[in-house]
């Protein structure tokens, strides 16, 4: 009979390297140490520290998987996966702004870039001393990226940028902003351009009012005819490609993430109930209870599973976008379930911030509808099954 850790069924453990797990371990520290004393606040009072980005830089977290010789850590995606995990156990808004710098503004530099861009912008994002977002979703343009409105022009040594994108996380203070527009230039197609903060005609208002991550910035980038230099336009990419690869890198993240989300709200049901005592008895003494727990700890796993199983085809080079799709669908909904159970095992407690879990849960709401909603990842995984593309 082999060994039953309650914690770790399959034993994920022993299946890491020992780079995964300092990495993964550092992580750990960081988000217990230095992120949860300040969430609750952040969270409150709808704020995000710029110094976090610094401090994740200075332990490698900022585009971990890009050459050192860009700021990277050259680490592998199992690594990239653990640390979100380890970061998302806090807050889906940290993670957030760590996925987006790393996937959706390094990437794209990294891969679509040419070398003077990515010496001019890379090790300043890896370091956090800049900030970046990613500007794909409008406000008539979301789950329908093809339809985006946002118009480049040829205008002498450049290009014009107007339009408008909202929804963007860490806009209200990115230095920098992956945006991607439809260039007249190129016959109309999707084309992605780097803007930074001060040039004219560009504005980043944050979005107020949020009930789900509180603590991550969200806003808008507006662009009144801002005027760029050749050398904002990403030269190797053209093409919704662009944005989606980057996508397939934060959604991976994110399948990682949300599990670390999921046993956050997990091990405080357990503790909860294990502590507290009604009609005589522990909670966790009840049939009711227990089913809860079980169910928690075998999605949990089996989460953790997938998303092992993909970090380890992503650095083979061989996972697929629908393999993406599947984990990313399948791990924010069962987190988000989780994060609901626990917030109503918690009682009257569960409301409130004291107990964190519905935080968690209310993130859990915008991480199941950001880079793709649960449903159009559905309909993804449906065209690869039937070859009938059922989104229009
Ligand atoms: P479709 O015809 O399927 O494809 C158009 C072109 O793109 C290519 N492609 C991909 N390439 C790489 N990876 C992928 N995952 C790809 N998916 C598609 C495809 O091969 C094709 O290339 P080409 O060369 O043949 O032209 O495009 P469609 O218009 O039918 O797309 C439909 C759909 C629903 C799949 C897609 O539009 C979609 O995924 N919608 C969801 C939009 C979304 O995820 N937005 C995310 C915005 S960013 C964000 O939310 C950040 S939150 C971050 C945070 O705070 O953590
Ligand atoms: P819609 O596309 O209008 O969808 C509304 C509903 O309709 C959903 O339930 C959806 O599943 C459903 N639906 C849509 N199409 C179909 C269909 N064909 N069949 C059946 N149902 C359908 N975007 C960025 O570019 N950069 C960012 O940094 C970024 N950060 C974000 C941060 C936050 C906090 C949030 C909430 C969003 C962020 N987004 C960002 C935008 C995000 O990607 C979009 O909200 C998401 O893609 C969904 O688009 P939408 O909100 O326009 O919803």
């Amino acid at each position: 009979r082999g060994g039953f850790d309650w914690r770790d069924p399959f034993d994920i453990e022993s299946e890491l390297l020992e780079e995964e797990r300092l990495v993964r371990d550092v992580a750990r520290a960081y988000a217990q140490d230095r992120l949860a004393p300040r969430v609750r606040d952040a969270y409150r009072n709808e704020t995000f520290e710029r110094e976090i980005m610094s401090e994740m830089g200075a332990l490698g977290l900022l585009g971990s998987t890009l050459p050192e010789a860009y700021g990277g850590a050259e680490l592998g995606y199992v690594a990239y996966g653990l640390a979100a995990r380890e970061i998302e156990r806090v807050d889906s808004g940290y993670r957030s702004a760590m996925s987006v710098q790393s996937s959706l503004v390094m990437h794209p530099i990294f891969a679509y870039g040419d070398e003077a861009q990515r010496r001019r912008f890379l090790p300043k994002l890896a370091s956090g001393e800049w900030i970046g977002c990613f500007g794909l979703t409008e406000p008539e343009a979301g789950s329908d990226p093809a339809g985006l409105r946002a118009r480049a022009e040829r205008i002498d040594g450049g290009y014009r940028l107007t339009g408008a994108k909202t929804w963007i996380t860490n806009a209200p203070v990115a230095d920098v902003a992956v945006v991607w527009a439809k260039s007249a230039a190129h016959d109309g197609a999707i084309r992605g351009f780097i803007l930074e903060r001060g040039m004219k005609g560009l504005s980043t208002p944050k979005i107020e009012g949020k009930l789900a991550l509180r603590a991550s910035l969200t806003g808008e980038i507006v662009m009144d005819g801002v005027e760029v230099a050749e050398d904002a336009l990403l030269p190797n990419v053209s093409g919704l490609k662009g944005p989606f690869g980057c996508l397939n890198r934060a959604r991976y993240g994110i399948a990682w993430g949300v599990m670390g989300a999921a046993e956050a709200c997990w091990h405080a049901a357990l503790d909860y109930t294990l502590a507290r005592k009604q009609f005589g008895r522990p909670l966790a003494q009840t049939q009711l209870v227990q089913k809860k727990l079980a169910d928690m700890q075998t999605e949990i796993a089996l989460g953790l599973q997938a998303a092992l199983r993909a970090g380890r085809l992503f650095d083979e080079g061989r996972l697929a976008p629908e393999t993406v799709s599947l984990i990313k669908r399948n791990n924010c909904g069962k987190a988000l379930d989780i994060a609901r159970t626990a917030r109503d095992m918690l009682g009257g407690n569960g409301i409130s911030d004291e107990y964190d879990v519905m935080r968690v849960a209310q993130n859990l709401e915008a991480v199941n509808t950001y880079e793709g909603t649960h449903d159009v990842h559905a309909l993804i995984l449906g065209r690869a099954q039937t070859g009938l593309q059922a989104f229009y």
